[in-house]
């Protein structure tokens, strides 16, 4: 379990329910115990009754946050959602092309501005747009690097700020993107960025790599925190929601 990510703590709590049952089948209580930790209530994104339904991503650089917006966009669209993207990782330019890219594909309507510009201008203006044109989702995408970590994070509040201001009550959800490869370093992100912005959710990208993220089970047991959705490839396809018992089962097999 070490090997895995799940980390000390629940790793500790696991073996002693194992001892316990000694005589049961233990491929089986270990699948239970990682089950039970990992399935913590999510409430679906096509049941919200708010519209726009406003989601913000944040992340460290790389974790996968703008891939995981188009996917997810893409996911949404074809379904005939209506969905408005914010490019608020106003830091490179490119950013906002990678963005761009992914509104093309997924056919959704994107608020960008000039490299440098306000990030918070940017989220009110999409907001608004979503407003208008009714729209079901705007999703925010925001900048992740962390050499400037104090400044990210006043960056991270304040669009949080302009958000309500443009729509009292937004974002409705703030989903932390993790690399299901960052393992124990995961569990740092997550408390750096709840006690900045206060997390409602994670996506768990890259879980088509070698690890199986196992690094969710400590922070779930933790933050109760229902991981929505998880990244398989960069495909637009390559985007499912969270399954607890696949995710376990997945684990124990590793
Ligand atoms: N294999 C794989 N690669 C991914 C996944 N999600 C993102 N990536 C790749 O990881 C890199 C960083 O992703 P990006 O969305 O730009 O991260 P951001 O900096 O958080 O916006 C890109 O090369 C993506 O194509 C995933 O679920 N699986
Ligand atoms: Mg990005």
């Amino acid at each position: 379990m070490i090997a895995a990510d799940v980390g000390p703590g629940p790793a500790s709590q696991i073996v002693a329910a194992i001892r316990k049952n000694a005589d049961g089948d233990l491929t089986e209580i270990l699948r239970m115990e990682i089950f039970n930790r990992v399935n913590i209530p999510r409430p679906s994104l096509e049941n919200s009754q708010t519209r726009p339904h406003v989601i913000m991503f944040v992340g460290v650089n790389g974790s996968g946050k703008t891939t995981s917006i188009g996917k997810l966009s893409y996911n949404l669209t074809a379904k005939g959602k209506r969905v408005v993207l914010a490019a608020a990782d106003t830091f490179r330019a490119a950013a906002a092309e990678q963005l761009t890219l992914w509104a093309e594909k997924s056919g959704a309507q994107i608020i960008k501005a000039q490299e440098g510009a306000d990030p918070g201008a940017v989220t009110f203006d999409a907001i608004k747009a979503g407003m208008a044109r009714q729209a079901d989702f705007v999703m925010i995408d925001t900048a992740g690097r962390l050499q400037t970590r104090v400044n990210l994070m006043e960056e991270l509040k304040k669009i949080k700020r302009v958000a309500d201001k443009a729509m009292p009550g937004a974002p409705h959800d703030i989903w932390l993107v993790l690399d299901a490869s960052s393992g124990q370093n995961s569990f740092s992100q997550v408390e750096l960025f709840n006690q900045a912005v206060g997390l409602t959710g994670l996506v768990l990208a890259k879980l088509d790599g070698t690890s199986k993220g196992g690094a969710v089970v400590a922070i779930s047991d933790k933050y109760k925190l229902p991981v929505q959705f998880v990244g398989l490839g960069e495909q637009p396809e390559d985007l499912e929601k969270f399954d607890p018992a696949q995710f376990a089962q997945a684990l124990v097999s590793q």
